[in-house]
């Protein structure tokens, strides 16, 4: 019942239940408009005197089309919806709106940057039912510079759009600490295989939530709605508990992700799962060694980190005696109760519809 949210994102109280299909639809093709005209500047940016021809504006503009876009701008449009929400009562007008949108293609844009880099250092093969960028023979290693390209368009936007606001400096030490946690976590998720592969009984579930929450929550959940929160004027530190219901909705995120990466279906998520032989501290190895008799662990650390098909067959097959689809489940109820009575508890209307939307959207999700 909680989460029977208002769809529609248009502030003020038009909205009918049960309605707003239509506004969604039509803030999400708002927001698809802001990404040609983002595109567009950054391609046209007049900071760089050196002379951009129409070879070096396609590469940028190929680069970016071909990773910034094409996901399911969960993460950009929750910026939208975010602010919509906060703004509840309130008329948004156009350029209000637009701002909204650049923040929601930053989130997008920072993603972007993150993902080439990620699908590099895990050797994936495809990401959005395309190849991964670096697999283009065109593109190889260059896509390590597009992914610090991606992450530094992103401190440009901000500066083009936020410089003369109040709240500019916030913006800037938001993005740097986000910047930071992220990267953190994606070197403890990548330092950490070098203890699994020493021993995988080191595999735990407290090693497992520090890495989630920093490689993922904090920029996933807590970065789309801390930029509606600044865009609307609130300050961030008056909105702790509020983070860390965000941050566990993060975990709960990458907990799908990995359980996804295993037994979800290529075709549905986009991406052929890599974690069983990148030796990844996956939430379903750390699951799988709790329950594992001295046999299955045997099997596990014989077979886990190594790309022969058969290898990966005999891990998959330790996690489906194991149950641990079932484990996932069970998690998943209980995460989803404890966080509907985790949102039931914040006293700010607005805010509990935030969270409403963001759980909706994820919740049992197949891609
Ligand atoms: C994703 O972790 C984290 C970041 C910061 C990109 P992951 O490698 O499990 O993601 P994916 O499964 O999408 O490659
Ligand atoms: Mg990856
Ligand atoms: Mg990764
Ligand atoms: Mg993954």
């Amino acid at each position: 019942e909680l989460l029977r949210v208002h769809g529609g994102a248009r502030a003020g109280g038009e909205q009918k239940q049960g309605g707003g299909a239509v506004e969604v639809e039509q803030n999400k093709e708002r927001f698809l408009r802001a990404y040609e005209r983002l595109k567009t500047e950054v391609l046209n940016d007049r900071a760089f005197d050196f002379d951009f021809t129409d070879e070096t504006k396609q590469w940028v503009a190929k680069m970016l089309d071909y990773n910034v876009p094409g996901g399911k701008l969960n993460r950009g449009l929750s910026v939208i919806h975010s602010y919509m929400l906060l703004r509840e009562g309130t008329e948004v007008d156009d350029d209000d709106f637009y701002l909204a949108c650049v923040l929601g293609w930053c989130v997008e844009w920072f993603q972007a940057s993150a993902l080439v880099l990620d699908d590099i250092t895990d050797n994936a093969y495809t990401r959005r039912d395309n190849l991964c960028w670096y697999k283009l023979p065109t593109v190889g290693l260059s896509a390590i510079n597009d992914g610090v390209l991606l992450k530094c368009h992103v401190q440009a936007i901000i500066k083009r759009y936020f410089k003369e606001k109040s709240y500019f400096l916030d913006f800037m030490e938001l993005w740097n600490e986000i910047g930071l946690q992220t990267a953190m976590g994606q070197m403890l998720d990548l330092i950490t295989t070098h203890t699994g592969a020493k021993d995988l009984a080191r595999y735990r579930i407290q090693g497992y939530r520090c890495i989630v929450k920093y490689k993922t929550s904090y920029y996933s959940f807590y970065l789309p709605v801390a930029c509606a929160l600044l865009l609307n004027g609130a300050k961030l530190s008056d909105y702790v508990e509020l983070k860390n219901v965000l941050i566990e909705m993060g975990v709960y995120f990458q907990i799908q992700d990995d359980y996804l990466d295993c037994f979800g279906d290529p075709e549905v998520i986009g991406k052929v799962g890599t974690d069983i032989e990148d030796y990844k501290c996956s939430w379903l190895i750390v699951q799988a060694m709790e329950l594992a008799n001295e046999n299955e662990m045997k099997i596990l650390c014989e077979n886990y980190g190594k790309s022969d098909p058969e290898c990966i067959a005999a891990v998959k097959n330790v996690y489906r005696e194991l149950d641990i689809q079932d484990i996932f489940l069970e998690y998943e109820s209980r995460i989803y109760k404890h966080l509907v009575s985790a949102i039931d508890a914040e006293p700010d209307h607005a805010i509990r519809e935030v969270l409403k939307i963001f759980l909706k959207k994820i919740y049992r999700r197949k891609k």
